[in-house]
């Protein structure tokens, strides 16, 4: 058996890898797991050979198991967004070309129809248990390991593939950057088909040997309960997260909120990623638990790039600077190496950590790329040698609550609908979410455009946190002399007053 390969589940055997629900699942349960479902997965074959095997499974020991299972079996393993549409899904496992499907049987109706349209075997991981771990391949660095899905500046969103080393190297930066140990403890309430959640939480701390508290989403109150007891040592989220938690705060009775501000006081580590942390809540945050929050940027192509320090300053503000191992340079718009302070430029970035391709789609990764460097399309600038977030070179993006989502892909999906003629949408500033989806539309005529309708349509197709919260009905687009949308010209419209006015489904 080769798992000494996959040090990735690397705990004593006795020491506990999650707590899942009221069960607790040791490391020596858990490889032993994976290890006995990748022999299943592989039946009569020596290596799955990058076949797509792909999982619709909420955070949970069974995701831990079928995850190392496809990885260990040479499989390239495809984490599906459990909230997901069936539409969305339907391009996921399509543009993947996946073959097997691993769900539990009470998703099986809502699957069922559209994997016997893909030709895709719907199964649950106790049915593909072997009831002992057979012999698994030998699996090389460079193969192919995982395929997470990103929207971006294309309608539908990218197969982002990383290879096992790529994911061996976004990792084990981690573990000496941030000083990961086997005794720490995180929760882990983030979705696992992005990279925060996959690689950052649950894949650092197992490797490092330490316990993962597993949660099926965010909830607010059971793990500030969690930390008010002293569960954890770190603690990983999204701005957005972090707002929450100071709402949280607020709501409670003074002697609980103190318990939980000192349960974070308590804490090694607190860390922000995803989208920018601003400034005020970077300070609300040190000024109520006491933490000063350790923020990072990364992308899900390359892993994490750039961090504040462990030891040493943290600036507000800003991302600190390039992890070890990780090459980051910025490019001005004549394409000039930025060698000042205080030039802003994109970021290009090289290493072990970027991923091998776009699946499928040579196009998008020739494009992305300039002279062996990714191009993440975001804007910095370095002051006194840290690394400040501008902005990025592409209004089609938007960043909700830490999701990347697609101007292009939610127009798509609006355009289809009977009474919309044309439709730009665009990310509105906010306090909670750090941007909102705002979609201006003009009316097709004689069709009568009513909002709420919109929105529940556009709910068969999106993800609940891709769907528009302002809807601003117009007669017309800006457009250029070319006739492109101009897109800066519409986020005026909506001063923050206005924006109430429209608001169909004000954030919560
Ligand atoms: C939920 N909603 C959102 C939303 N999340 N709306 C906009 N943007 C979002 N991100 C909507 C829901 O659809 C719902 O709408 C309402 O908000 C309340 O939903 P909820 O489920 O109660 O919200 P909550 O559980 O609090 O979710 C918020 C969140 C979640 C912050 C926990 O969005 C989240 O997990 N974000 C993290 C995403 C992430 O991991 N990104 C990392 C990408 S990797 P309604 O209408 O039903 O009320 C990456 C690289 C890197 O970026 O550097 O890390
Ligand atoms: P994703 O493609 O979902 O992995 O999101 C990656 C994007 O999130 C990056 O390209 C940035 O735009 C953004 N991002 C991540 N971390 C930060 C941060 N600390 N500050 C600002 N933006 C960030």
């Amino acid at each position: 058996m080769s798992t000494d390969r996959f040090p990735l589940l690397q705990g004593d055997n006795d020491r506990t890898a999650l707590i899942d629900g009221e069960r607790r699942v040791t490391y020596g349960a858990l490889n032993g797991l994976a290890n006995r479902l990748a022999t299943g997965l592989l039946g009569s074959k020596e290596d799955l050979e990058e076949e797509r095997i792909a999982f619709f499974l909420p955070a949970s020991t069974d995701y831990v198991a079928v995850m190392h299972a496809v990885w260990r079996a040479g499989g390239i393993a495809v984490p599906l967004n459990v909230a997901a549409t069936v539409a969305e899904l339907d391009h996921y496992l399509r543009c993947a070309r996946v073959t097997r499907l691993i769900t539990q049987s009470e998703h099986h109706a809502m699957l069922g129809e559209l994997c016997a349209k893909l030709s895709i075997r719907l199964l649950q991981p106790d049915e593909l248990m072997a009831g002992e771990a057979g012999v698994l391949p030998d699996i090389a660095d460079d193969r192919r390991a995982m395929m997470v899905f990103t929207s971006g500046t294309t309608s539908k969103p990218k197969g982002v593939v990383t290879t096992h080393g790529n994911i061996r190297a976004q990792i084990t930066v981690l573990l000496d950057a941030w000083g990961w140990s086997d005794s720490d403890k995180i929760p882990l309430f983030l979705p696992l088909h992005h990279v925060h959640g996959i690689i950052n939480v649950l894949s650092c701390a197992l490797w490092a040997g330490a316990t993962v508290h597993l949660f099926p989403r965010f909830d607010a109150p059971a793990i500030a309960a969690h930390v008010a007891a002293g569960d954890y040592s770190v603690f990983m989220a999204v701005p957005t997260i972090y707002v929450k938690l100071l709402d949280q705060l607020d709501r409670l009775e003074k002697g609980e909120a103190k318990s939980v501000c000192d349960g974070f006081a308590a804490m090694r580590l607190n860390v922000s990623g995803s989208a920018a942390c601003p400034v005020p809540l970077f300070e609300q945050w040190r000024a109520r638990t006491g933490q000063v929050l350790l923020e990072r940027y990364g992308m899900t192509e390359i892993g994490m790039a750039l961090s504040n320090p462990l030891h040493g300053e943290r600036r507000a503000g800003h991302v600190g600077q390039p992890l070890p191992g990780v090459e980051v340079r910025l490019y001005g718009e004549d394409e000039q190496l930025i060698t000042e302070e205080g030039q802003p430029g994109e970021i290009r970035v090289k290493g072990a950590n970027v991923f091998l391709e776009y699946w499928d789609n040579e196009r998008s990764t020739r494009e992305s790329f300039r002279d062996g460097w990714f191009c993440t399309g975001d804007m910095a600038v370095i002051e006194q040698g840290y690394y400040r977030i501008m902005g990025r070179t592409s209004i089609d993006i938007i960043k909700s609550g830490g999701y990347k989502l697609s101007a292009l892909e939610i127009e798509a999906v609006l355009l289809a609908h009977p009474a919309i003629a044309e439709v730009a949408v665009i990310g509105i500033d906010d306090a909670t979410w750090g941007e909102v989806v705002a979609a201006f539309i003009v009316p097709r005529s004689g069709h009568k455009a009513d909002p709420e309708e919109i929105i529940g349509w556009s709910a068969q197709q999106l993800s609940a946190y891709k769907i528009p919260r302002l809807i601003r009905f117009v007669d017309s687009l800006p457009r250029n002399a070319m006739g492109k949308v101009t897109k800066p010209e519409l986020k005026p419209l909506l001063s923050a007053a206005s924006a109430q006015a429209f608001s169909d489904r004000p954030p919560s």
